[in-house]
Order: structure tokens, then sequence, then C-alpha cells
């Protein structure tokens, strides 16, 4: 999120793709709603389904899941066809518009009318109103990351937002709503396999940084991979892990894994249920030689696997009986306070982790981390983990998140203003939980990215020159006079480094300085570099040009491609999917061989979209466990439209099976709802207990069966991953009814 929710009460326009605040960010959503009254703010909301959220939107366009690149480039192509488009802010702060602006010229309304579903007339329409009433904030969520083309959705929506100007203003940029609380906080952290903590990546100068920093020895860490060039590699990812346990058998996908298979899987804090294609992962779990499940709940992995032996269920205590800093949707951190101690035998999630670290014998280099600072004899739990954070992550400018500090602004929440999260009184100079990048240990956090009308010092910026200095002889710094506000340098520069920091400052560092300082600022713990660029009103990641045009990217710019499983097979021809692509996470990944496999939509006619419900949550089992809860949606069901149901003769609420091209099905309960079209149905994923049409119920160990079970959607959804993240494709995709 560049900017923040209180922060969309600025906004005069707000465009909504692929989110249902109303719904999943109900809180939230009051920002928008006073965004309306106060400044009459338009909002559009455009998504598959008619959402509560499209409820209160003041245009609503009925988009075909999987084609929000068409539907943005027909925008852009008005909006560059009328000028609408901020011309100085494209010359100073983007590189590679020539390029959007070509592309956008093949988008005009009648063609995107006929890929999207979207009237050309309403297209018109609301580019018209939201390039006109700027500010305009633009939102989205899982509707635009869910596809095999997800990554270039999340490209296609910044893009729009720097064609109008709308980046780095109150009241623009792009906010995306996030899901659990501290999943931006596990971001950072990196719960992924693709890089270290704080985005620093896999490469050895990385390594060595956190050797360094976590007090172990680099040569030690090398020792706990098989060979050195593992460590350089990304692991499997969650949504493909059952791909490295079935390693190939019975035409499974291929994985390259150093000649070996997954044979333990070890689940802390997800639900299994939740993830993509149910039938692969059920084979993945009968297949392991060990299965470890910490969860609060019976996680519901226990109950789809047939397997006997070795499977473990830890209880794991809540977030209620822990205590942390955890960090928001919008870069700013809290700290949350123990309310009881861990209840019956249940264990935290860090406690798990240390014992079976001292089972592993790593305990001491596990930990060694968070004694560096005072040089300890041993640490105090949690603060000085959080310490140890704001020690180490420079990339995102992490330095000033100390326990103290961040304590302080929690207890301190009622002194500062909702909207802007500036601070009165003794929290004057701070925006509220210090919203990231927070440079030095006195930054008062920075709220809006990107935002060049503030100093440095008060929480601007430019873009982070991230990918050099130059490409194809074009510039990649910020224009001249582009600088944020009260900057020593008024132009374009380059992140700082030791070697060119004094020339870009226009300073002279003491020869003590120069013995502390780092390489550069990423790696800069003296923090040297920091605190010169605030004297001096820099900012250290630079001042550079936002990437329209990424070169290293199957698709330099957005294109367009059908999602595998199409119901347009005449699109499918002119606009497919990328190459199959060997080794993506370690797994052998198919794309067109899938796409062109057959015409998927004579079988398969019918959209399938999956989503959210505001009763519950993830894969649902906290909230089905709960009487009040469950009853509000006690049974699994398909929103299916009154015509299509009439068609199949299906009555509103008889049971029907959907069935999927992988040649799965479940059995669930028709809800007729006309938010739906005829030509595509929509689901809950938040179900499991039962599977393709068994009822697993009596697998939960006594006492511990939730209130509502059902089939999970998760087993009817088609295979499909984004070309980058390996995101499933749960939000484009094909079905057939019948009735049950
Ligand atoms: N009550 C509740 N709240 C939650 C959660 C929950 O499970 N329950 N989960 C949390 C989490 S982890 C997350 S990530 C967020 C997710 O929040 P959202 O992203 O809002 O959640 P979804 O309902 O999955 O999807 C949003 C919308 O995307 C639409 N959509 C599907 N395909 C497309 C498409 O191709 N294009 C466009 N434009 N739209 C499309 C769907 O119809 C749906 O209305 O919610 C968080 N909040
Ligand atoms: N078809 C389809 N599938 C989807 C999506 C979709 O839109 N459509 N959305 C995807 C998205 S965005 C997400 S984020 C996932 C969400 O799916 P999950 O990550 O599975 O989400 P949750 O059910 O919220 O949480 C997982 C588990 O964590 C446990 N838990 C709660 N607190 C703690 C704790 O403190 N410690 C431990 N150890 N465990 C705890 C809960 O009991 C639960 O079993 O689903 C994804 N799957
Ligand atoms: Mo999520």
């Amino acid at each position: 999120m560049t900017n923040s929710l209180g922060d969309i009460q600025n906004a005069k326009a707000i465009i909504i793709f692929g989110a249902n605040p109303a719904v999943n960010h109900p809180v939230g959503f009051g920002h928008f709603l006073k965004a309306k009254e106060r400044n009459n703010a338009k909002i559009i909301v455009v998504d598959p389904v008619f959402t509560k959220t499209a409820a209160k939107a003041d245009h609503y366009c009925r988009i075909r899941p999987g084609t929000d690149i068409p539907f943005m480039y027909g925008m852009l192509n008005l909006i560059f066809q009328n000028g609408w488009h901020d011309k100085k802010f494209i010359a100073d702060r983007v590189y590679g518009m020539e390029d959007i602006m070509e592309e956008a010229k093949k988008w005009t309304p009648e063609k995107v009318e006929d890929v999207t579903g979207v009237p050309a007339e309403q297209l018109i329409q609301i580019t018209r109103l939201y390039a006109k009433s700027t500010p305009g904030t633009l939102i989205w969520a899982m509707g635009l990351t869910q596809h095999t083309i997800g990554s270039s959705n999340t490209r296609m929506a910044p893009i729009l937002q720097l064609a109008l100007g709308n980046m780095g203003e109150e009241g623009g940029g792009t906010n995306i709503l996030r899901g659990h609380d501290n999943v931006q906080g596990a971001t950072d952290m990196c719960c992924l396999s693709h890089t270290l903590p704080g985005y620093y990546g896999l490469a050895d100068g990385s390594w060595k940084y956190f050797a360094k920093s976590w007090g172990v020895d680099y040569e030690w860490l090398k020792g706990r991979f098989r060979a050195k060039e593992w460590m350089n590699k990304p692991g499997f990812t969650l949504s493909r892990w059952w791909a490295g346990v079935l390693d190939g058998k019975d035409g499974n996908d291929k994985v390259t894994n150093g000649g070996t298979n997954l044979k333990m899987l070890f689940v802390m804090g997800n639900g299994i249920t939740s993830v993509a294609q149910q039938a692969k992962i059920k084979e993945g779990l009968d297949n392991l030689e060990m299965l470890v499940l910490c969860d609060p709940f019976v996680n519901e992995a226990a109950i789809l696997t047939d397997k006997q032996d070795d499977v473990f269920i830890l209880p794991s205590a809540t977030q209620f009986e822990t205590s942390g800093s955890v960090t928001a949707t919008n870069r700013t951190v809290q700290w949350r306070t123990k309310v009881v101690e861990p209840m019956y035998e249940s264990k935290t999630d860090h406690e798990v982790m240390f014992e079976l670290s001292k089972r592993l014998g790593f305990y001491e280099q596990f930990t060694a981390g968070m004694k560096i600072k005072d040089n300890k004899k041993d640490f105090t739990w949690p603060e000085d983990a959080t310490n140890e954070i704001a020690r180490i992550i420079k990339t995102i400018g992490l330095t000033g998140w100390t326990a103290d500090r961040i304590k302080k602004h929690t207890e301190n929440w009622h002194m500062f203003d909702q909207i802007s999260g500036r601070g009165y009184g003794a929290m004057k100079g701070e925006y509220y939980g210090l919203p990231w990048p927070c440079w030095t240990e006195k930054h008062g956090g920075s709220p809006i990215l990107y935002n060049i009308n503030r100093s440095v010092v008060d929480g601007g910026m430019g873009f982070r020159n991230r990918f050099g200095l130059e490409h194809n002889g074009v510039s990649q710094l910020a224009g001249a006079g582009s600088a944020p506000k009260a900057s020593s340098n008024k132009d374009g520069y380059p992140e700082i480094t030791r070697d060119n920091i004094e020339a870009v400052l226009g300073i002279t560092l003491t020869a003590d300085e120069k013995a502390k300082i780092g390489k550069n600022w990423k790696v800069d713990t003296s923090n040297i570099i920091a605190e010169k660029c605030m004297e001096r009103g820099i900012a250290p990641y630079g001042n550079a040009r936002a990437r329209a045009k990424v070169w290293t990217f199957p698709d330099q710019i957005p294109m367009h491609r059908e999602p595998l499983h199409s119901p347009r097979q005449d699109l499918v021809k002119q606009y497919p999917s990328y190459a199959d692509k060997a080794n993506h996470y370690r797994v052998d990944t198919k794309y067109v061989s899938k796409q062109s496999e057959k015409d998927w939509s004579k079988e398969f006619p019918i959209n399938l979209v999956t989503g959210r419900l505001v009763n519950m949550n993830g894969a649902g089992m906290e909230n089905r466990a709960s009487k009040y809860l469950a009853a509000l949606t006690p049974e699994m069901f398909c929103e299916i439209n009154p015509n299509l149901a009439g068609k199949l003769g299906i009555r509103d609420g008889a049971m029907m099976w959907v069935h999927s091209p992988e040649g799965t099905k479940i059995k669930v309960k028709a809800k007729y709802s006309f938010s739906v079209s005829e030509d595509r149905v929509f689901m809950p994923f938040h179900f499991a207990g039962a599977f393709q049409g068994e009822d697993m119920s009596h697998k939960y160990p006594a006492g511990t069966k939730p209130y509502a079970t059902g089939e999970s959607a998760n087993t009817i959804t088609n295979y499909g991953y984004d070309i980058i993240t390996q995101i499933p494709e749960t939000k484009g995709g094909l079905c057939r009814i019948e009735m049950a």
C-alpha cells in the first residue's frame, strides 16, 4: 500500500479492481464511505461479481475474469487520446511509458468490450470520470493477483496511476488491501522461499551480510545446504510443495530438487485446504513420511489425508497468548500485548521453534543475532527480536523500528490524526506506526510513498534507484528538478554508496566515518549513510524513475494473455499464455501446453470465481468452530444465476455437482443469486471436511468437529500458476454443473 486506509478519505475518486472491502475489510471500508460523504468521491467497482462493495459504488463494471489488462489499456487509450495524462510526471518520473502508449492504441472501447464484456459506453464514462477526478486512488486485492498473469496485473494498475500522475499524492496511490493481520510483516520478514528477510535476495553478498548480522559463521550456513549452489536457488512455494513430494510420478509435474523428493511437511499457520488443487494436495499429504501441524485448531490437512502414522498435531497458542510487533497493510507497525498466558498444554509459535532448533542442534545460531547489540549473555523475547530486525533491515528502512519506539506509538495511538497519521503533543514529528521507510531512530516514518512534495525527513521520497543508472542509453534517474522538497540535490540521483556519498550529498566524511561506513545504504549497519542523507534531505535509496517496462520479465510491458482455461477459444488463439516454464520454483510448470491441450470450454462452459464471506476467514476452521459464525453459513454453497440454474434444471437449494477440467468434482448446494451473470458462478473457499462427495467428518478427533463442514472450492480450482510468483489461478477457471 503506497498510502493508507485513512488517506483514502482524501480521494476524489476510488477505483476498485478485484477487491471486496465491504466484506473483507469492513472496518477499513468505512474510510471509503467517508470519502464519499466528505468529497463526494465517486466509487467505481470492476469485478466479475456484483459484490456488497459494488452495492455501494456509483459505477459497477461486470468484467470477465482475467481481463483486467485489456480493461486498463482501454482506459489508458482514452486517457492518452484525450490528453488527460500527466505529461510532466511521465517525462520526469517514469521510464518506458512510450511502449504503454503504443500498446494502448490497440485497445479501442469496442475491442475492450469484446474481450472484457464491459460495454464500450461504460468504459468511456468511467474513464472520463476517473481521469478528471484527481486525486484518484486505485485499490486492488486478490481479484488481480490470483491469475497466471497476476504479476502483470499488479504492474498494470500502478502504470494507470503513473499515467494520471496519481502517485505520491495524498488521496492517490495504489492501495492494495492485504490479507491477514501482519501479512505485511510476514512478507517483509520473508516467509517465502526466494529471498532472505527484507527482500535482500539470495545472492552470496546477501548471505554474507546476514551471516555477519546474525552472528553466525557463513561457512556454517553454507554447510546446512547439500551444496553451495542450493543457497542461491529459490525453494518450493506453498502452492506447489506437493509436486515436490510426488516428484514427477504418474504424470505429475517434474521437479528439480537435487535428486530427492520432499519427505516431511511442517505447517505453522496455514490451513492447507485453502490451497488450490486439493486432490493433488491429498496425494502429496498421503505420500509424506511425516506431517506436523502446529495450529490452535485441528488443521484439516489431518482430515484430508488418509495417512495413518506420523501425523502430529501440535497445539499452538493464539496471538492473544503472545506479544510482539505486527505490521499493518499500510507499512505501519504496532505492538501487540499478551492478553492471557498460553492455555492448557499449548505453546506459542516461537517456543515451538526454539525447542525444535534445540533438538536439531542450532539453537545458539538461531538466537545469536538477538544478543549482538549490547553484547548480551541472553536475550529478552520479543523485544530483542524486534531490535534485531531494526538493526539489520535497511532495504525497506526498518532502522527506526526499535521495540521502545513501537510500544510508545501503540500506547499513544490516540495522539495521532486518523487521516494523515501525524502525531500531536509528545508524538509531534512522527506518523502513527512509523510507516516504512523509517530511515533512522529519529525519523518519523513515510506515510505516502514516492511523495516529492514533502522533505525526506518528513516522509518524502522519489522512486527507488534499483535497476542501474541507465538502460539502453536511457537514464533511469528522475528528471531535473524532481527531487523531494528541501533536498540539497534538486534532480535525480543514484542510490547512495560509500563511493558516491560525498559527491551526491556534497559533503566530506571524516576518516573515522569512512572507516565505519558500509559499502552501500543497504548494508550500512553504522547507519552513517542514512544519517547523512537526512541532514541533506536525500533518500538513501536514490531518486529514480518508476519502470513501466521491466526488461527482465517475460512480458516487458504487461500484455493480455487469456487464462489457461478460458471460455473464449477465439481469444486464446490471439492471446495465448506463456511458454511452459521449467524449474519454476523447482517445479516444471505448464502454461501454453495446458491451455492448448483442448478446447476446455466445450466441456466446461462456466467461469468459476472463488472468494470470501464476511463471517469466515481463510481455510475457515477457526470460524466454523464457532457456533454463531457457523450458523450464518452452515453449509457450503455456490451462487448461481437463476437463468443458468433453470437451464440445468437445478432448483434453489438443491444439491449439484461442480466438475473441473482436472477431473475432480464437488457436491454443493445451489444458491440462486443475481450477483453472478449466467456465464459464471461464485463460491467461497472457507469449507473443508468433505471431499468429492464423501463426508469425512468421522475423521475429526473426538470433540473437535467444527459446527460446519463441507466441500472445499479448492478441490475444483483449475491448474494454473502465475509466471513470476506462482500464485494459483483461483480466480479464473472453468467448470461444468449438473444436478446431483
Ligand atoms: N471476512 C474475511 N475477510 C478477509 C479474509 C477472509 O477470508 N474473510 N481474508 C483476508 C485475506 S487473506 C485477503 S488476501 C483479503 C482478500 O480480499 P479480497 O481480494 O477482497 O477477496 P476476494 O473475495 O477473494 O476477492 C475479491 C474480488 O475479486 C473478484 N475477482 C475475481 N476475479 C477477478 C478478475 O479477474 N478481475 C477482477 N477485477 N476481479 C476479480 C471477486 O469476484 C471478488 O469479489 O481479505 C482479507 N479479509
Ligand atoms: N480458491 C481460493 N483459494 C484461496 C484464496 C481464494 O481467494 N480462493 N485466497 C488465498 C489467500 S489470499 C490466502 S491468504 C489463503 C488463506 O488461507 P490460510 O493461510 O490457510 O488462512 P487461515 O485459515 O486464516 O489460517 C491458517 C491457519 O492458521 C491457524 N492459526 C491462527 N492463528 C495461529 C497462530 O497464532 N499460530 C499458528 N501456528 N496457527 C495459527 C488457523 O487456525 C488456521 O488453521 O487462502 C488462499 N486460498
Ligand atoms: Mo491472503
